[in-house]
C-alpha cells in the first residue's frame, strides 16, 4: 500500500470533488476462496463453461504469475499444471456484489459501474479521501472477508488509473498537482477506454507511453484514430475526463472481427465467439455502456457473407446474456465453412441505475 504523503500543496481547507474507485481484487476467485479457505495461497482460476469447452473469467495473482489470464481458453489454461479450475457460480458472485454495493452506499454518492467496481463521490481533501478509503478497505475485509483496491483522484478516469496502481490490495492517490508528471511514464494502454485495438495502432506509431503522444504529429493520430478518438486521447493524456463533457455522446456500435486460422464449421466457432463477446462486453463495461442488439457476421470460404442480428428487450453488458444471443445467431448461420467471424453490439446507451437491474 502506498503511503499517503501530505505534500506541500496539502491544505486542510481544500474542498474538492473527489472520486474513489473501489474495485474488488480477482473478484470471482476471491469469492471462491472466501468460502473455501483451503484455496488460499494456491493458483486458482474461475471459468465459464461453453459446452465441453470454456474460457477463463478471472484468476488470482498466483495463477496470473503462471500465465493464466482472463479470456484464455480453458483447454489452453488446463495445460498449465497445478492450477485449480472452478466453474463459475454467478449467483453467488452477484449476491456478494449486491451485498458489497448496498454496504458501500453508506460511504457517499455511489455509482456502480460493473459487478465488482464503483465510484464513490465525495467532497473534501485528499487526506479525508484517503482515510475514507482505509476505512472502506478495512470494512470490506471485516464484513465480507474480501480484498479490494481503491484509486483516489479528481475525476473518474484518473481514479480508475489510480486504482490500477493500487492493485492488488492497496490504495493509491493521484492529486491534480501531480497528475501531469505522473502520467508521462504511464503506458497508453492503461488510459480509460483505450483498448487493445487502439493500443496496437498507437504502438505502430511509436507511442507506448503517454509522453510519446506529445511528440508525434497530431494530424497523423487523427488520420489513424479519427477526430473524436484523438481528441479524447489528448484529454486523457492531460489527465482530463473526456467523458464528462460528452455524457450523451456514445458510439453507435462496437464490433470486432477475426480471420480464423483455418476454415471452421459453425459448431466449431462458439468458443471464439465467446471470447469476442467477452472482450466486447469488457469494452462496454469500461465505457460504462450497455447494449441491446447483437450482430454476428460470417464470411464463408466462398467469400459470400451473412449478417444476423437480434435485439433483446432490455439493455445489458453482461457477457453471459450477450453470449446467449450470439449463440442463437451462430445457429442461424448457413452450414458452410467459415473463414472470418465478426461480433458487434449496437443500440448502445449509458448504464443507468435502471439498466443495472438487469445485470
Ligand atoms: N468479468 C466478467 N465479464 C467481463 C470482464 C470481467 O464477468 N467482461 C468478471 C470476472 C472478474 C470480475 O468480472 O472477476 C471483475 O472484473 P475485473 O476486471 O475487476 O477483474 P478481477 O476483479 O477479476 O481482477 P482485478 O484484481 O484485476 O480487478
Ligand atoms: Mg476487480
Ligand atoms: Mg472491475
Amino acid at each position: 500500500m502506498n503511503e499517503f504523503v501530505s505534500g506541500a500543496d496539502y491544505n486542510i481547507k481544500e474542498n474538492y470533488n473527489l472520486f474513489l474507485l473501489v474495485d474488488m481484487d480477482y473478484f470471482y476467485v476471491a469469492c471462491e476462496i472466501r468460502r473455501n479457505k483451503s484455496l488460499e495461497g494456491k493458483p486458482v482460476a474461475v471459468f465459464h463453461a461453453v459446452g465441453e469447452r470454456g474460457a477463463i473469467l478471472t484468476s488470482n495473482y498466483e495463477a496470473r504469475k503462471m500465465g493464466i489470464k482472463s479470456g484464455m481458453s480453458l483447454s489452453k489454461a488446463r495445460s498449465v499444471p497445478g492450477v485449480i479450475f472452478i466453474n463459475a457460480d454467478m449467483d453467488y458472485y452477484l449476491k456478494t456484489s449486491n451485498e458489497i454495493f448496498s454496504f458501500l452506499k453508506g460511504f457517499g454518492e455511489l455509482e456502480q459501474v460493473s459487478v465488482d467496481e464503483g465510484f464513490i463521490l465525495i467532497k473534501g481533501n485528499y487526506e479525508k479521501a484517503y482515510e475514507l478509503a482505509e476505512s472502506i478497505k478495512q470494512n470490506i475485509k471485516e464484513k465480507f472477508d474480501l480484498p479490494c483496491s481503491i484509486g483516489i483522484s479528481y475525476n473518474r478516469v484518473m481514479a480508475k488509473l489510480a486504482c490500477e496502481f493500487a492493485k492488488p490490495n492497496g490504495i493509491f492517490v493521484i492529486r491534480r498537482s501531480e497528475a501531469q508528471e505522473f502520467l508521462k511514464d504511464v503506458e497508453v494502454s492503461k488510459l480509460y477506454g483505450v483498448g487493445e485495438k487502439t493500443t496496437k495502432i498507437l504502438n505502430s506509431l511509436g507511442v507506448y507511453k503517454v509522453k510519446d503522444l506529445f511528440s508525434i504529429d497530431p494530424s497523423l493520430l487523427r488520420s489513424k484514430l479519427g477526430d473524436k478518438a484523438s481528441s479524447y486521447l489528448f484529454l486523457l493524456a492531460k489527465g482530463e475526463d473526456p467523458y464528462k463533457y460528452n455524457k450523451e455522446e456514445i458510439p453507435k456500435s462496437i464490433s470486432t472481427i477475426n480471420t480464423l486460422e483455418k476454415d471452421l464449421d459453425k459448431e466449431e466457432i462458439l468458443e471464439i465467439v465467446f471470447s469476442m463477446v467477452y472482450e466486447l462486453s469488457s469494452e462496454l463495461q469500461t465505457n460504462n455502456l450497455v447494449s441491446k442488439t447483437v450482430t454476428v457476421r460470417a464470411v464463408y470460404e466462398d467469400f459470400d457473407n451473412q449478417s444476423v442480428s437480434f435485439s433483446l428487450n432490455f439493455y445489458t453488458n453482461d457477457y453471459k446474456k450477450l453470449f446467449e444471443v450470439a449463440k442463437q445467431l451462430v445457429n442461424k448461420l448457413d452450414n458452410k465453412k467459415i473463414r472470418k467471424i465478426g461480433v458487434g453490439f449496437s443500440n448502445l446507451k449509458k448504464l443507468t441505475e435502471e439498466s443495472l437491474k438487469n445485470y
